[in-house]
Parts: C-alpha cells; sequence; structure tokens
C-alpha cells in the first residue's frame, strides 16, 4: 500500500521499496535533506550507544535510547520551523539537537551537572530548552497531548502562524490524556499534529494488549481528526506524512493524527531487561527493517553515498561525541546553593537563613 490511504483500517503508508528506489508517485525529496537526515540519524544512533556505555560505567544515571526509531524524530525535526514548538515523549529529545541546540548542553542535561541549562534539577534525559522551543517531557505517561493541544489553541488565537507537535508512543494510547487532547484538537481545529510511536512495547505490554482497535490511527479518525497510518522505518514516508500534517496544520486546516509504525529494538530504558518478556526472534526480524539501513540503501541507490562517507562519518561523530562528554564530565554538580535560585525574585528571609546556614557545612564527599 502506498498510498495515504483510506482504509477503514488506514493502510500502511511506505515511500521506499526494497530496492532502494523511493515510490515515483510521491513528491521527491532534496538529497541535500537526505543526506542530512542520514547522518543525523547516524550521530543518534552513535549518541545513544555511547550513553548505554556510561549508564553500564556507572557515569551517568538513566537512559533511554531510541535505537531501531529514529525516522520519526529526525524527520520530524527537519519538517518543522525554528518558531514551531515540540511537546516530546521519550524518545524524540535528539529533536534539540537536529534543530541546532549544543551536543555538550544536551549531554550535560544527562549528566545534571553544572554545564546543564537544567541546572541539574529534572532528571537526567528529560531534556527541554526554549532556545529551541522544545518542552520537557513528563515522567507520567501521556500529559503532553493536552499540553501540545492547547499551545496549538493559543497559536491559533494569537494569530501565529505557529505548528505544535506532540509525540506518544502506543502505550500512552491508553491514557485519558491522550482522548482528551485529540478531542479537543478536533473541536477546536488547532494547528497541531499528534505522533504516536508505535514502537510495539509499552515497556513489556505489547501493543496486542494495549489496544483492541486494528489500529492506533483509526482512534484519530474517531475524533474527526484527519489520521496517517506511516511505515516508521521509511524515513521518505514518515517525512512526507508530516509534511503533508504540517502544512496542513500551518494553513488553518486544524489538527492530524500520524501513526508511526516502528520498533523499538533497545531496552525500554537503562533500568530494563526486555530478554525478560520478548523474543529475540521477534527483535531480529526488526532489525532486518532497520530505518537507518533502509534510508542508507536508498542513498546508495541514489549513488550519493558510499562506504568511505561512512567511515569518515562515523570517525567524525565518534570525535565530535567523545569530545563532548570530556567537556561535560570536567565539570562538577551544580552549585549546592542554587536550589535557592529562580523561585522568588527576591529571596525571602527565611530562604535566605537557610541559604547561609547551608553554607556554613562542608558539602558532603560522594563518589560521583
Ligand atoms: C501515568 C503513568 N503510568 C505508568 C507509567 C510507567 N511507565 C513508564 S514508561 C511506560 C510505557 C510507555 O510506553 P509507550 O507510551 O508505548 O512509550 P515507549 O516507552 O514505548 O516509547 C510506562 C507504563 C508512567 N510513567 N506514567
Amino acid at each position: 500500500m502506498t498510498s495515504l490511504s483510506t482504509d477503514p483500517d488506514l493502510g500502511l503508508f511506505t515511500v521506499l521499496r526494497d530496492d532502494g528506489s523511493a515510490d515515483p508517485s510521491q513528491p521527491a525529496i532534496p538529497v541535500s535533506v537526505l543526506v542530512r537526515a542520514y547522518r543525523e540519524m547516524k550521530r543518534l544512533r552513535v549518541l545513544d550507544a555511547r550513553m548505554m556505555l556510561l549508564q553500564r560505567q556507572g557515569r551517568i544515571g538513566f537512559y533511554g535510547t531510541c535505537t531501531g526509531q529514529e525516522a520519526t524524530p529526525i524527520a520530524s525535526a527537519l519538517v518543522i520551523e525554528k518558531d514551531d514548538w515540540v511537546f516530546q515523549a521519550l524518545r524524540e529529545s535528539s529533536m534539540m539537537l537536529v534543530r541546532g541546540f549544543p551536543l555538550t548542553r544536551y549531554i550535560a542535561q544527562i549528566f545534571g551537572n553544572a554545564h546543564d541549562v537544567l541546572k541539574g534539577r529534572m532528571q537526567p534525559s528529560h531534556m527541554a530548552s526554549r532556545s529551541v522551543n522544545q518542552v520537557s517531557w513528563s515522567s507520567c505517561i501521556g500529559p503532553q497531548i493536552p499540553q501540545a493541544v492547547g499551545a496549538a489553541w493559543a497559536a491559533k488565537m494569537r494569530g501565529d502562524k505557529t505548528v505544535v507537535l506532540g509525540f506518544l508512543g502506543d502505550g500512552a494510547t491508553s491514557q485519558p490524556d491522550f482522548h482528551n487532547g485529540l478531542n479537543f484538537a478536533a473541536v477546536f481545529r488547532v494547528p497541531c499534529v499528534v505522533v504516536c510511536q508505535n514502537n510495539h512495547w509499552a515497556i513489556s505490554v505489547p501493543a496486542s494488549r494495549q489496544s483492541a482497535s486494528a489500529t492506533f490511527a483509526v482512534k484519530g479518525r474517531a475524533y474527526g481528526v484527519p489520521s496517517y497510518r506511516v511505515d516508521g522505518n521509511d524515513f521518505l514516508a514518515v517525512y512526507t506524512a508530516l509534511r503533508r500534517a504540517v502544512d496542513h496544520a500551518r494553513s488553518g486546516g486544524g489538527p492530524t493524527f500520524v501513526e508511526c509504525v516502528t520498533y523499538r529494538v533497545g531496552a525500554h530504558s537503562s533500568s530494563d531487561d526486555p530478554t525478560r518478556y520478548r523474543s529475540q526472534e521477534e527483535v531480529e526480524a526488526w532489525m532486518r527493517k532497520d530505518p537507518f539501513l533502509r534510508l542508507r540503501r536508498h542513498l546508495d541507490h541514489l549513488g550519493v553515498w558510499n562506504d568511505a562517507l561512512e567511515e569518515e562519518l562515523e570517525k567524525e561523530l565518534n570525535a565530535e561525541i567523545g569530545a563532548a562528554i570530556s567537556e561535560v564530565e570536567a565539570h562538577g554538580p551544580p552549585p549546592r546553593e542554587s536550589i535557592f535560585d529562580d523561585v522568588y525574585a527576591d529571596l525571602p528571609w527565611h530562604l535566605a537563613e537557610q541559604r547561609a546556614d547551608l553554607l556554613r557545612h562542608e558539602p558532603v564527599k560522594t563518589d560521583h
């Protein structure tokens, strides 16, 4: 099925073919965008692998990879404009990097040290920055959808041309927030694109135990929201569908719901052991549909990539990420007294007293 379909279950929109060619009936994506996307997907994959190693070495506390799902965040980041807003779920933080957030600050948030723009106050891997209009996800699953819809409603009332993207996983479709958000978005025709990364698992709960609907995409249709079901491991399909949805929202057409069908190849997070609940055969079957390898096959088909460029890119990324980690690790924890900052314009007397009291004591020495 290659069209954005009107089937009852919404089909599966694909653009890439097995031989690496693209469906010619779909709009061509500039080669420069495809190469940029490939580099960003590779950076994310290398970064994820390095962060998991750091977590296992006890150098960072917590991490969740996006391995196998890179096409959706990278395509989304490349489709939207600078002033658009992102309300992410667990696996879209890398959009910040694509939109220009510095890698060292990004890694510093994972360390939660003095180089972190969030001053080490957020749980690791809950990045956010006003500089790129990206809002931190909540560890509670779901609230980012009504938040995204509300922000889009505000943009509409102000007459801004801003589009808001809200992300969720398949598990989050069981949360009331998803339903409240989609319904509101439809009734008020807000400029929001809600993207569900159906990676087939919500920690140990398979998508088949999450919903009895034929697809997640049909849930959007029930609310009167135009909805697409897209091959989430096909970069070209995700980019094309998102481009259409974002343009639709920006031109006043209202919301779209997009289900990106993908697979979480790694563990749910550094605290999870997926061998306890799923088979290696299932993982390997999905690895053969790896979005990164499929985009590489397309670049080969276009004659714009080769093994020498790949080797060069790998060296470049290892050097970039290695240098960023060294730079970040050189910073210590945020100063203890910074916990008194940013709450009151003028520190009340009782907190000023506590702050002074804190500074009279030596910090407790830890291994970190
Ligand atoms: C309200 C709420 N319920 C349960 C949890 C525990 N929890 C954390 S992640 C997660 C699964 C999320 O799955 P999904 O939405 O499919 O996203 P994915 O992790 O697969 O990307 C659950 C149940 C939570 N954080 N918040």
